[in-house]
Formats: structure tokens, C-alpha cells, sequence
């Protein structure tokens, strides 16, 4: 096998955001979205021998670009004034009761965008693949809203950043709708989103992700959802990969950005499908078939003993098909 040469983004920052509960109808759970996600495929990339680059610190006004002031500045003071243990969950800029406010919450989800923005910038600098480890996650950061375990919408924030030099597709493979990668883009032709995802009737957000939905005034064809049932397998994912891709290849973008979920996988705990741990050579492979300069955005993924190795199969059949 290939050794991996694409660059990991990766910042140990991430640790500073670890809420103890979430709120699922009422009732407190363990948080699903925590740190030793990362810290598993950290340790199975370095045994691969990756190379890790620290994030480079950009202004805030990439953040600005896509999020109101106000709401920025809401999570940045919130979050300076709680205490250490602290766990708030806000009456406000929130959709769910998932996305709580700590100490740290800030300071990390900067750090994440720090961690994209790092990657397209690598790219923009002649890197053909690069893999942001970054959380929390952001795809279901709107622009005045956290949910979904996510703050600032990373991907978003990058395509952004990228778009400035040309036109940029955007691939969310995470098992749930992007919903706030859709709404931030939904009334524009320059930056292209299409998702594969649960059904919203079965799986969060709930309240979007449907077909219906494909971009509005000159956005209008620039959104596409696939929306699959519980216990998609291998071979009915593939064919709908497929499909998603040939709508990338026909938008023919400058760059590709990932919005790469591991929760797709057939033993997580709050996904959905049936995918297997080999499967993921295969996405790699067939998404770096289309022969764009790629940045992978870590979104979702929660069994965390597989997860590490999630990563390097995916990365393993990335690798495989660049020339
Ligand atoms: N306690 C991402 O994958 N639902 N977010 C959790 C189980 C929230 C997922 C219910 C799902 C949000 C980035
Ligand atoms: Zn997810």
C-alpha cells in the first residue's frame, strides 16, 4: 500500500471543548461529539507516519463572512464568562439541545475554523488532497444558529475562502443533512452543495434534507439532496456516490471541499447504515477519482474504537488515486 503523504491539519485545542451531557427529549445523555474522537484517528495516522501541520491563526472576519456578528459574539462571551465545569445551554442562537456552551467552546471552535481555513490555503498553495482534524464539527452551524454539536460551519467558512479564486463544490458525506451548509449557500451558483444522507423524516435535522429542496433565485440548481433510508448498505450508497459525484463533475469546479462523516459507518451509535470498514477505501478512491484538489473537513463519526480506522482506510484509497 501507498504510503499517505496528504498533509493532517490537526490542533490540540480541540480538547478545550468537552461538554460532560446532552439533552435528548429532555433526558441528559453522555455527549456523543467528544474528544477522544480525535485522539483515535490521531493515533492510527501517526502510526501511518502522516505528516501534521499546525494551524496558522486567521482573522475572525473569515467567520464574519458566513455568521452574524452578534451570534459570534454571543458564543465568544458566553463562553469567556462560565466557569470550568460549567455546561450552558443557551436560550438563544440554538436549534436543538445538543450544541451546549462551555469555558472552552470558543477558543475551540476558532481553532477548528483556523484548522480549515489552514487547509485551504494549503491548497490554494498546490496541495492536491488535505485532511482539516478538526472539532467541534460544522455543518450544522447556520448563520445565526448552533446545533447539531456544531458552532462555526467550517466547511462553509472554506469554500468561502476558496471560492475567492474559483468556483468550489462541496461534498457532505456525514450521515446527517448539512443543513447549515445548504442555507449559507442556498442563493448561490458559485459554490455547489450535495449531500447523502438519513431520510430527515427518521434522522436529525429533521427539518431538512429532502429532494424538494435545490437552491433558490440564481441558487436555484446548486443544492442537491439524496436523502437514504436507515440500513443503507455498501452497494446502494455506492450507486448513490456515484450519482452525487457525476453532479460535482458536471458543475466542474476549481475545488472540491468534503464535509467527511464517519457516523455512516455500520456500528455507530447514532447513525444509520450499514457501511463497512473496508467500504471507506472505496469512497476514497472513487472521490479522488474526479481528479480536483480536495480538502477533507472532519464532521461526524462516534465509535470511537473504529474511527482511527475509518480514517486511514479513507485515506488509504484517497491516496491510491493520485497521481
Ligand atoms: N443522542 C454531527 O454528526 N442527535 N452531528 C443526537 C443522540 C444529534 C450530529 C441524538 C445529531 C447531530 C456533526
Ligand atoms: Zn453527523
Amino acid at each position: 500500500m501507498k504510503k499517505i503523504t496528504i498533509p493532517v491539519v490537526y490542533s490540540e485545542d480541540h480538547y478545550l471543548h468537552d461538554p460532560k451531557f446532552e439533552i435528548y427529549d429532555g433526558m441528559k445523555e453522555p455527549y456523543a461529539e467528544k474528544p477522544e474522537r480525535l485522539t483515535s484517528i490521531m493515533s492510527s495516522l501517526k502510526k501511518e507516519g502522516v505528516a501534521v501541520v499546525i494551524p496558522s491563526k486567521f482573522p475572525v472576519s473569515h467567520i464574519e463572512n458566513l455568521h452574524q456578528k452578534a451570534y459570534i459574539q454571543f458564543i465568544k462571551n458566553r463562553s469567556e464568562k462560565l466557569e470550568e465545569q460549567a455546561v450552558l445551554y443557551p436560550s438563544y442562537f440554538l436549534m436543538d439541545t445538543y450544541t451546549p456552551i462551555t469555558s472552552g467552546t470558543y477558543q475551540a471552535a476558532l481553532s477548528s475554523v483556523n484548522t480549515v481555513l489552514t487547509g485551504a490555503q494549503l491548497l490554494i498553495q498546490g496541495e492536491r488532497a488535505v485532511y482539516s482534524l478538526c472539532r467541534p464539527p460544522g455543518h450544522h452551524a447556520e448563520h445565526k444558529a448552533m446545533g447539531g454539536y456544531c458552532y462555526f460551519n467550517n466547511a462553509a467558512i472554506a469554500a468561502e475562502y476558496l471560492s475567492k479564486i474559483g468556483k468550489v463544490a462541496i461534498l457532505d458525506i456525514d450521515f446527517h443533512h448539512g443543513n447549515g451548509t445548504q442555507q449559507l449557500f442556498f442563493e448561490r451558483d458559485d459554490v455547489l452543495y450535495v449531500s447523502l444522507h438519513a431520510d430527515p423524516v427518521v434522522r436529525f435535522p429533521y427539518s431538512s434534507g429532502f429532494v424538494e429542496e435545490i437552491g433558490s433565485g440564481t441558487g436555484k440548481g446548486y443544492t442537491r439532496n439524496y436523502p437514504l433510508s436507515l440500513g443503507t448498505n455498501d452497494e446502494t450508497y455506492l450507486s448513490v456516490l456515484r450519482a452525487a459525484l457525476a453532479d460535482v463533475k458536471k458543475f466542474n469546479p476549481d475545488f472540491l471541499v468534503v464535509s467527511l462523516g464517519f457516523d455512516t459507518y455500520e456500528k455507530d451509535p447514532i447513525g444509520g447504515f450499514a457501511l463497512s470498514l473496508p467500504f471507506y477505501i472505496t469512497i476514497g478512491e472513487e472521490i479522488a477519482a474526479l481528479a480536483l484538489p480536495i480538502l477533507f473537513v472532519q464532521e461526524g463519526g462516534y465509535f470511537v474504537p473504529d474511527l482511527g480506522k475509518m480514517a486511514v482506510n479513507f485515506l488509504h484509497g484517497v491516496q491510491s488515486r493520485l497521481s
